[in-house]
């Protein structure tokens, strides 16, 4: 085994935030589980699992409606929710959060509703080789409705995003440029506060990606300078069926509805209705309160820790990730971002990924295999997926020696 990296920090003890998460307790056959998928979706501390339950068990109504205890109890709890996610993102005021079921919701919201009432033919809409499926599906559904042209920026070979290229594809064609803030696909954190600086160059609106970036960060939509910036509860630590979107609150308040409903509108009769404000105007129908309210745990059990410890463990996760992959020859890194988070993605020999997948899963190591939802990006590369290990807070450098240790076995079994 290698000697210590010198990152390692001593401020952030992840074995005792492990005994915050029940189900890292847990085995796979007679093995202990390695929980190598956080990309996928992160694991709930014991709070968030509480939250949960509380609502359901004391508070459940529902919200803005009813004149009654528990619909009171619900709706500030909803909301005392939303502001804490307007703290987490720094956001200016709490009507620019508004939730979705995640950020794919979020993305097709601002397509739908921005792209809807802005875009023309001969507009442009930039997105970078790497984004999810999620920043690039709903672009080319308001494309094809609308007559823009969606245009992928390239990423090198590093997996990073080729700044030069994208400077020459800026020009005043271009209305928006959707970039996600860490590749789920590589880890590559890219350079958004550049690139935000440089859409606004020509008069571009930036949306942000931030399923992953948000895990792994503290966020800050100033300092990024984005116009939208979207992310999904359960990759930061809290329930699924919960995200968030957050916009600039000139652009949200000149939007359009998205869905129609109730909760959106002030007034509704059959020869036409008016709607609410910001954020209620995106929200139609009852919403998920106790997602919401499990989210808040979350962010507020992440406010509770050492963020700065934390992001240099995950650096050190990942940095003694590559110092052991450079051990074993027939593993090959697919990308090598200089900025990377929490992220590893590699090929070994020629076995497929999810025989990989496969071979690991049996030994207690859970990765994903496989193209990620990152199609234009595994094309790039000219390879049909890779193997992801994905890091969280409570992962430990033993359980990357058991990646490697099931590694080796894969390599018996499959080269
Ligand atoms: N990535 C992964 O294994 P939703 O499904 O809406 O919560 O998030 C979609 C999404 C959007 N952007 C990025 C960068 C993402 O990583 C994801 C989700 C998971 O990589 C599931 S495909």
């Amino acid at each position: 085994m290698s000697a210590p990296h010198p990152l390692r920090p001593a401020a952030f003890d992840p074995q005792a935030v492990r005994e915050d998460f029940p189900i890292l307790a847990r085995r796979v056959g007679d093995r202990p589980l390695a929980y190598l998928d956080n990309a996928a979706t992160s694991q709930k501390p014991r709070v968030v699992i509480d939250a949960v339950a509380d609502y359901y068990r004391l508070h459940n109504a529902n919200v803005h409606r009813a004149a009654h205890l528990l619909s009171d109890e619900a709706t500030a709890a909803f909301e005392e929710a939303r502001a804490q996610v307007a703290r987490f993102l720094r956001s200016p005021s709490v009507e620019q959060v508004i939730w979705t079921r995640g950020t794919t919701e979020a993305i097709n919201l601002v397509a739908a509703s921005w792209g809807g009432a802005h875009l023309r033919p001969g507009d442009r809409i930039l997105a970078t080789e790497m984004e999810h499926h999620s920043n690039i599906v709903p672009w080319q559904l308001i494309c094809a409705r609308t007559g823009a042209e969606l245009v992928p920026v390239p990423v090198t070979e590093r997996g990073e995003v080729d700044l030069a290229a994208y400077e020459r594809l800026l020009d005043e064609r271009v209305k928006l440029v959707a970039v996600t803030q860490v590749s789920n696909a590589l880890g590559t954190v890219n350079p958004v506060p550049e690139m935000a600086r440089l859409a606004k160059g020509v008069g571009a609106l930036v949306l942000v990606d931030g399923a992953q970036g948000a895990a792994h960060f503290p966020v800050d939509v100033a300092a990024l300078g984005c116009d939208f910036y979207a992310f999904s509860g359960h990759k930061v630590y809290g329930p699924t069926g919960i995200g968030v979107l957050w916009g600039k609150r000139e652009l949200l308040e000149a939007m359009p509805p998205y869905q129609g409903g109730g909760e959106m509108i002030e007034t509704v009769s059959f020869a036409g209705s008016t709607w609410n404000r910001l954020p209620y105007k995106f929200e139609a129908g009852t919403p998920h309160i106790a997602g919401a309210v499990g989210l808040a745990a979350a962010l507020r059990y992440l406010e509770g820790l050492d963020r700065e410890a934390v992001v240099a463990h995950e650096a050190d996760l990942l940095a003694y990730t590559r110092e052991r992959a450079a051990e074993l020859p027939a593993l090959r890194p697919v990308g090598e971002p200089r900025q990377a988070a929490g992220i590893f993605s590699f090929l070994l020999g020629d076995a497929h990924p999810a025989d990989v997948g496969t071979v690991l899963d049996q030994l207690g190591v859970a990765v994903r295999a496989g193209h990620h939802c990152a199609q234009p990006l595994m094309a790039r590369f000219g390879i049909p997926g890779t193997v992801r290990a994905s890091f969280a807070l409570y992962n430990t450098r033993e359980e990357v020696d058991r990646l490697f240790a099931a590694l080796a076995k894969a390599c018996d079994l499959l080269l």
